[in-house]
């Protein structure tokens, strides 16, 4: 019998013993220890939700738009690297997926499947490219053409990269991508040096040698001046920087921590979310990512402000577990567990979603 999958969990445990070992530990991975890590999903549980009743919720709407553009609900696909590790068809069946389900697809540079592989799969969902900025500024500059080229709408430039966080399974394992497989966007060298683990991890190796660490806020200026695409920083966590971000014309950013895969110690991104969401006092669009897993953290991020949330391992897990169709599976278990949290919670649409809906646990130790 089909094994039932109810909740995203379910999606986990299966891609945990199904994926092969190294390709399992690189997408679980987080930074050095690992706490991080942890926190990004424990840190949700901080968070109690405030319910309100007797407020007609017998007809809901989950839209909400982004960018200006209309989505079915506010959860998109985050930038993941190299997903045809988890099924063959990778990117492509991950974008179908989120075209279905009528969201925003986001295409890593560090893809399995080209830029044009990706458009041509899914002409009419929403798609972003996220961005590495490679020493090489041709490199960069020919995927912000390409990806322009083929319709995608907007372009994430990950900010949080300037080298590769310590993954230690990865270097246990000698990580490198599978040699049947390669990055879609690249030929020769750009791409070849992934599929070799000298000493450790090969994505490692990989941007040690050929990302820009010395990236400042300069290059956000070239950046832009070499699109007309809005630009969204992905990376974000300290006022700061967000504040920098409008500076500097980003048309929103994204409140992330990598997955927890760059730095441990950092704070779980829906702690840091508050803070942020107040400096930015409207001015942009703020989107976080990191540890969402069931519609009440869906629930949760918006009423701490954030306009939408990205998935990302739940995704792969999806992919590992049925291709297309699984991806698309984790997309409509998050829409049926948001709007079930919307109506339990009094919210016939995201503007009824209000920031003394949730209150941190501390607030109740006090009472
Ligand atoms: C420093 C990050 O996002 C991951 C992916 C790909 C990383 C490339 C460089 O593994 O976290």
């Amino acid at each position: 019998m089909a094994q039932q999958m109810i909740c995203v969990e379910d999606f986990e445990k299966y891609a945990y013993t199904h994926l092969t070992p190294s390709v399992r530990d690189y997408y679980n991975a987080g930074a050095g220890s690992e706490f991080s890590l942890r926190l990004n999903t424990e840190a949700f549980k901080k968070y109690r939700i405030r319910p309100r009743f007797l407020r007609n919720v017998s007809r809901r709407d989950l839209t909400t738009t982004i960018l200006g553009e209309k989505i079915t609900m506010p959860l998109a696909v985050a930038p993941a690297a190299m997903q045809r590790m988890a099924h063959p068809e990778g990117e492509c069946a991950n974008a179908r997926a989120a075209q279905e389900a009528g969201t925003i697809y986001t295409l890593s540079t560090i893809s399995t499947s080209s830029i044009e592989e990706v458009a041509e799969a899914a002409p009419k969902g929403i798609k972003w490219f996220q961005l590495y900025i490679y020493n090489d500024r041709n490199v960069t500059l020919n995927l912000v053409k390409r990806a322009e080229r083929s319709g995608f709408k907007a372009l994430v430039l990950t900010v949080d990269a300037p080298l590769f966080g310590d993954r230690r399974a990865d270097i246990r394992n000698k990580f490198s991508l599978p040699k049947h497989l390669r990055l879609g966007n690249f030929d020769g060298e750009l791409s070849s040096k992934i599929n070799n683990a000298e000493s450790g991890s090969g994505l490692s190796e990989y941007v040690h040698n050929l990302f820009d660490a010395s990236l400042s806020w300069e290059d956000i200026k070239w950046l832009k001046s070499i699109t007309k695409l809005p630009l969204v920083l992905k990376g974000i966590l300290t006022p700061q920087d967000a504040i920098l971000a409008i500076k500097h014309g980003a048309a929103a950013i994204i409140v992330s921590n990598h997955g927890a895969r760059q730095v441990d110690g950092i704070p779980a991104t829906i702690e840091a979310l508050s803070e942020i969401v107040e400096a930015v006092n409207d001015r942009i669009e703020v989107y976080m990512d990191g540890g969402v897993r069931q519609g009440i953290d869906v629930f949760k991020a918006l009423a701490l402000g954030a306009r939408m949330v990205f998935v990302g391992r739940p995704m792969l897990w999806g992919l590992s577990y049925g291709g297309e169709k699984g991806a698309r599976q984790v997309l409509e278990i998050f829409r049926k567990e948001i709007d079930l949290a919307f109506a339990l919670t009094g919210c016939a649409s995201v503007h009824d979603v209000q920031k003394d809906m949730v209150q941190h646990e501390s607030y109740y130790s006090r009472l």
